[in-house]
């Protein structure tokens, strides 16, 4: 039987996300696969899910993405590549960090049919990772994979937890990576890739979903 992890809801959340108004997102995404591809070997036989991006290079060969955050005055402190292959990722319900950290989460490739879920799980409830955390014992690359669990929180694998919420990133969203969550991809799809933008975390639009009302 699942679990309803709304029984332990203890306040109305806010929406973990908002789609945001970027009329050419899809060209910053043609342009970030690009530099992906030819830039970085990221995208090989066995890609990590988590791969921070030297922000100077990622802005030198996406011109579509320095005019949107020249645009709009934000200032990146941090990109990263997220890349699913479902013949070698693992990824469990998690949360990273713990606290509010909104972000700009914006899809590059195969996100239309995958989904990402959010669950409503007390943080006391979390604890933090290990390397192991993101190893599946029954998928065969496993040490290609790097300790990346450090402010990456997990719930207990002893329930089934029911998601609240869930998006199909079709466009960008400002993304609160504090609310658990897991990405499942369109069965049979070839491999998903995101690609995430950090800001200051004193600012009011990395503290807030709200403080992303005006795009
Ligand atoms: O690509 C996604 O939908 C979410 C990936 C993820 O786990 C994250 O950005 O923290
Ligand atoms: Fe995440």
């Amino acid at each position: 039987m699942g679990f309803d992890s709304s029984v332990f809801r203890q306040h109305q959340m806010t929406k973990p996300y908002k789609f945001l108004n970027i009329p050419d997102h899809e060209q910053v995404s043609q342009e970030v696969l690009a530099f992906l591809e030819q830039h970085t070997d990221l995208i090989n036989a066995c890609p990590q899910f988590w791969n921070p991006l030297e922000i100077k290079s990622v802005l030198r060969h996406v011109p579509s993405l320095m005019r949107f955050l020249k645009q709009h005055k934000l200032l990146p402190v941090e990109m990263v590549a997220i890349i699913f292959d479902p013949a070698t990722t693992y990824t469990r319900i998690h949360a990273d960090p713990l606290e509010t950290y909104v972000r700009i989460l914006w899809p590059v490739k195969n996100c239309p049919g995958s989904v990402t879920k959010f669950y409503d799980i007390p943080k006391e409830l979390l604890t933090e990772g290990t390397e192991t955390d993101w190893k599946d014992p029954s998928k065969v690359h496993l040490d290609h994979y790097t300790n990346i669990d450090q402010g990456v929180w997990y719930p207990p694998l002893d329930r089934e937890w029911l998601p609240m919420d869930q998006v199909e990133l079709l466009a960008p969203i400002a993304f609160d990576g504090s609310v658990p969550h897991s990405v499942h991809p369109a069965p049979g799809m070839d491999i998903r890739i995101s690609f995430t933008i950090f800001f200051d975390k004193n600012l009011p639009i990395s503290k807030s979903i709200d403080a992303w009302d005006n795009m």
